[in-house]
């Protein structure tokens, strides 16, 4: 009997493919988006989901993010907006200038809610948010921090608003605008807090005026399978940061990602039970030089042919933290082996 596993698709896929595939696949009806890792920024001229975003990639081959449907997708773009979608998925990205972060922050996050109400992909399941000088301070706040209340004054119009919160992941860039990219689906996702950590809606105000406003981790049960969207995970225990040395955060994130599929696990039967199990793996790093210790460690602490690793150059939101892991599973081992090869 095939594998009902194997056989029934999920509404996407994601890969890290050699760069050398993207005019190729920009091509392909199948592509949902292509999501390039440069010291520029750059957006297709035509109307695909298909940009640069300024984290210069730090090893190995170039890679980009292919996100593939089994289905040919539907495209949508309209005054900056860029929408891929199928019948069960919608892919969109946006860009506004990153001068005024606060304003730029809650228009972007207007424009999604506006996009998520009408449309038949209301459920926010993931989202990417990446712009330049994130420590920067202005009018007395860090620009983390003004984006915080930018995106958090668009959401707070939804009401019960935290229990509708997506995974996310917020990063300095080296440039360009705001860029937020997203996945939204018909159905919602289950929400996974990590056990370890104050959930990142309720940290105490001195991390900000109004908390970051984003879950831990979603999990997506799709019929045939599950996906876990892991967000950025960085060295915080409780709501503090940890350890001010790399190899000790790099091992306190580890624990908090296996605290959060440990969760999904037990909670909700996801199969997976540790790190060494996801597909992908994103690792933000604050300096270059930063690449070969972590590298070398995750080597170390994953099994052979246990997830991809990209690593990028991007600044974490506090400037006590050095680094930063999302991770994703897709929920098959041959995505998994698929991927590992796809980055060799
Ligand atoms: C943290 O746990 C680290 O503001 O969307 C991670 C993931 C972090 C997402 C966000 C911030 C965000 O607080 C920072």
């Amino acid at each position: 009997m095939p594998d009902p596993t194997h056989s029934a698709p999920a509404p996407f896929a994601v890969r890290y493919i050699n760069a050398a595939r993207r005019d190729e696949l920009a091509r392909d009806p199948h592509t949902l988006a292509l999501i390039g890792f440069a010291d520029a920024p750059w957006l297709s001229a035509d109307d695909t989901c298909n940009f640069d975003l300024v984290l210069p990639q730090l090893a190995g081959t170039p890679l980009c993010e292919h996100w593939s449907s089994p289905t040919p997708v539907e495209r949508i773009a309209r005054d900056g907006l860029r929408i891929a979608r199928n019948d069960d998925i919608l892919f969109a990205s946006l860009q506004l200038p990153a001068d005024d972060i606060r304003s730029s922050a809650h228009a972007i996050y207007d424009r999604i809610l506006e996009l998520l109400d009408d449309s038949a992909y209301p459920h926010l399941l993931r989202v990417w948010n990446y712009f330049p000088r994130i420590l920067d301070v202005e009018d007395g706040l860090e620009r983390y921090q003004s984006f915080c209340v930018g995106r958090y004054h668009a959401l707070e119009m939804l009401g019960e608003f935290e229990a509708a919160l997506p995974a996310a992941s917020a990063l300095g860039s080296h440039g360009g605008p705001l860029n937020v990219y997203l996945l939204a689906a018909r159905e919602p996702g289950i929400q996974i807090e990590n056990p370890r950590q104050i959930s990142a809606f309720r940290y105490p105000p001195r991390y900000s005026p109004r908390s970051p406003s984003f879950a831990r981790a979603l999990l997506k049960r799709w019929p045939e399978r599950d996906h876990l969207y892991i967000s950025g995970t960085a060295s915080i225990v409780g709501h503090e940061s940890r350890h001010a040395t790399l190899l000790p955060q790099l091992e306190e994130i580890l624990t908090n990602i296996d605290a959060l599929i440990g969760e999904a696990h037990t909670r909700h039967g996801l199969s997976i039970r540790s790190i060494a199990e996801l597909d992908l793996l994103k690792v933000y790093l604050r300096e270059p030089a930063l690449l070969e210790p972590v590298r070398d460690a995750l080597e170390t602490r994953l099994p052979a042919g246990a997830a991809a690793r990209i690593y990028l150059h991007a600044t974490v939101c506090r400037s006590d933290l050095l680094m930063e892991i999302e991770g994703l599973s897709q929920g098959t081992g041959r995505t998994l082996k698929e991927s590992a090869a796809a980055v060799k």
